[in-house]
């Protein structure tokens, strides 16, 4: 500040003005913008509601209750809207019309307003009313999918690096890659993971949970529209996070789809005797009758994702396979333990974590001794 007795003497001038309540002249100017702004936020109001989310490619409200959440978010953007126009219109208006002039002292400080009663009621009571309608609003839709009581039917599904396993009550073992439900009966669905934080995302039904590690996160929802719809893993989760790209079907009629339950009932029906339990998972594989076609298939279906049929140091998550029978330069496994078959079994049924990272067991792939069995068989094969 200037030290110049004529600008000292004016600031105390302005200083005994602000002990008063300060007289605020609102010319046209204001009103002017005022209406503006209204109009805009109207325009922007109507413009929401008028607007048919579920015209957009890939989003229709294919559940209930879908409709109620685009309900929900179009009251939310209609809030944001107007208050986004109201905010930034006054401060672009004020900060124009209040402007520092060539004709202000150099120093000039504006009017200093504080403790307006009636404009602090407002800008109180306002916002409160908005949270709790939106409270409200929110709650409703909430109990709708995270408390009602569990009804029609009940399947899990959970996350790996980086598939998607569902169950479904029935089906002994695992249904993978693609979720089957009815049309028009309530499914409650009960989502984790097995390794890291995935995120279940279900853009047609407007849902989506966290799959969280020893947590049960429950989505409730009724699939109201036949079709194919994108399950998207929204949780980055490691490096082929972009893979876990799945989709759900929505079957009509019900026989249809009890059609398709039984398929996987069949197919499944010796799945939990093959599939290792926690006391046979040390034992070693019989490796005898092996089928390295079937092998094969296995391979590209468990293992692709993670291991490419390169050399060794041709990594994807874990090192390239071809070589690791019948490679003189590669003598060792990661394990430490000479490349023979027996001892890439035990890697592949038993899992591994090493330098390179986790090497699922048998049973987070979900294959049993006879597939361990095929898939050395393969591996062998390849020279
Ligand atoms: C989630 C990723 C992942 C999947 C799926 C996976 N692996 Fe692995 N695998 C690894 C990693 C990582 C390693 C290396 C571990 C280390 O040493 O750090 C490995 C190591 C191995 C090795 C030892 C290689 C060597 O040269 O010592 C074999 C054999 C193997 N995996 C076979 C398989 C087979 C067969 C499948 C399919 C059933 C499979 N893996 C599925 C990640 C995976
Ligand atoms: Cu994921």
């Amino acid at each position: 500040m200037r030290q110049d007795g004529r600008y000292c003497s004016q600031i105390t001038v302005k200083v005994a003005v602000e002990n008063k309540d300060p007289v605020v002249h609102l010319d046209r100017g204001f009103w002017v913008v005022t209406a503006v702004l209204a109009i805009l936020s109207a325009a922007a109001v109507i413009g929401v509601i008028f607007w048919r989310i579920q015209d957009i490619p890939q989003l229709p409200e294919a559940v209930i209750p879908a409709a109620q959440v685009d309900a929900l978010f179009k009251f939310l953007t209609a809030s944001a809207a107007t208050i986004f126009i109201v905010v930034v219109g006054y401060l672009l208006y004020f900060a124009i019309k209040f402007r520092h002039r060539a004709t202000d002292a150099p120093d000039a400080v504006g009017v200093q307003i504080h403790d307006n009663r009636r404009l602090e009621f407002w800008w109180t009571a306002i916002p409160t009313i908005f949270i709790i309608l939106l409270g409200i609003f929110s709650i409703r839709i909430w109990y709708e999918v995270q408390i009602q009581p569990n009804t029609g039917l009940v399947l899990e599904a959970i996350g790996h690096q980086w598939f998607y396993d569902f169950r479904y009550p029935g089906v002994h073992g695992v249904v993978t890659d693609e979720m089957h439900l009815p049309l028009g009966i309530p499914v409650t669905l009960h989502t984790t993971s097995q390794d890291v934080i995935h995120s279940f995302w279900m853009p047609a039904m407007r849902l989506k949970a966290d799959m969280v590690p020893g947590l049960i996160n429950t989505l409730r929802f009724t699939p109201t529209r036949a079709g194919r719809y994108k399950i998207i893993c929204t949780e980055f989760c490691g490096t082929l996070h972009s893979t876990m790209n799945k989709q759900v079907i929505v079957i009509e009629p019900q026989d249809k789809f009890n059609a398709w339950l039984n398929g996987w009932k069949q197919k499944n029906a010796h799945a939990s005797d093959a599939i290792p339990s926690a006391s046979a998972a040390n034992a070693p594989v019989n490796l005898s009758g092996g089928v390295a076609s079937a092998g094969q298939t296995l391979f590209s279906q468990k293992c692709t994702a993670c291991h490419a049929l390169g050399p060794f140091t041709q990594r994807v998550v874990g090192p390239g396979l071809r070589g690791v029978l019948h490679d003189p330069s590669h003598p060792k496994l990661v394990d430490g333990d000479p490349a023979t078959p027996d001892n890439v079994a035990k890697i592949i049924k038993g899992g591994f974590d090493g330098d390179m990272g986790h090497m699922p067991n048998a049973s987070q792939n979900a294959i049993s001794d006879k597939d361990i069995a095929d898939l050395v068989a393969y591996l062998n094969t390849l020279k």
